[in-house]
């Protein structure tokens, strides 16, 4: 059997978090990351069928039953996870009843997954409806994308209007926008719950006031959303306060969607 350390989705898992970590959007224990793992290749590595200890999940999701988890534990820092992943992460499988999750490996303190767990698996099961080769849900709590948050009206198309306007690439790169949630709690089923009725129309969500949801069918393709619509608030925030001059008009995001042939939201463009 091959090593789990030298796992390809582990050390995506450790680059990832990494970045993240260096780049000011994870501080502390914020964020947290999962990521639907092929159960055929989990057994190169483990004895799938031996787990560890069960964790009840808190709810039920019996369309996930049976899916492997790649997820970052409760508590833990991201800062951490490259020097030690069998402590700071978990491969869990949710069983055949949709409420209790197996561990397979991982949280090797006696941790779990993080609290974010019901927003992350009802996520996928949302992504999964829309994309079925959704893999990778990731939460962080990106500088810019937060500061513009107070700013900046919290409505979904002229949140999105505005990103769109910060880089050219933009409308390219999210043509389904951002969805925006108002302060909740987070933790709870309910921002889960919330969170994933907006997955059903966008790969990424804001949680007011606190952060960002991703999805995508790779952790590049996820992580570069996040990064994609940070690197427009945070133009926008550098911008703040001083005498816009030029801009990316409406007839040129129509132009740039139509050339490269993306599926956008039109009625977020004002014609
Ligand atoms: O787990 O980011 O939203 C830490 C968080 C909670
Ligand atoms: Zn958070």
């Amino acid at each position: 059997m091959k090593h789990i350390l030298n796992a390809p989705f582990i050390e995506e898992m450790k680059l990832t978090t990494a970045n993240m970590y260096r780049l000011g959007w994870d501080e502390r224990n914020g964020g947290n990351i999962s990521y639907m793992l092929d159960e055929r290749e989990v057994a190169q590595y483990l004895n799938v069928n031996r787990p560890i200890r069960t964790i009840p999940i808190g709810f039920s999701v019996p369309e996930l039953a049976g899916k492997l988890f790649l997820v970052t534990g409760t508590g833990k820092y991201f800062k951490n996870v490259e020097r030690d992943p069998e402590t700071n992460l978990g491969i869990v499988r949710i069983a055949q009843d949709g409420i209790t999750a197996e561990l397979l490996w991982g949280y090797r303190d006696g941790g779990k997954f993080t609290s974010e767990l019901p927003s992350h698996l009802m996520c996928h099961a949302a992504r999964l409806k829309v994309d079925p080769e959704n893999r990778v849900v990731i939460h962080s709590h990106p500088t810019h994308t937060l500061a513009m948050n107070y700013v900046h009206e919290l409505d979904e198309k002229k949140f999105t209007h505005t990103l769109w306007e910060m880089c050219t690439e933009c409308i390219v790169v999210f043509p389904d926008g951002v969805g925006i949630l108002p302060w909740m709690l987070c933790g709870t089923n309910s921002i889960g719950e919330a969170t994933a009725k907006k997955m059903e129309a966008f790969r990424l969500v804001v949680w007011a006031m606190h952060g960002i949801y991703g999805a995508g069918k790779t952790m590049d393709e996820t992580f570069g959303l996040i990064e994609t619509v940070e690197k427009a608030a945070q133009i926008y925030m550098l911008t703040l306060g001083s005498k816009r001059v030029n801009t990316i008009r409406d007839e040129q995001m129509k132009e740039l969607a139509e050339f490269f042939g993306v599926n956008y939201r039109k009625d977020f463009l004002n014609f």
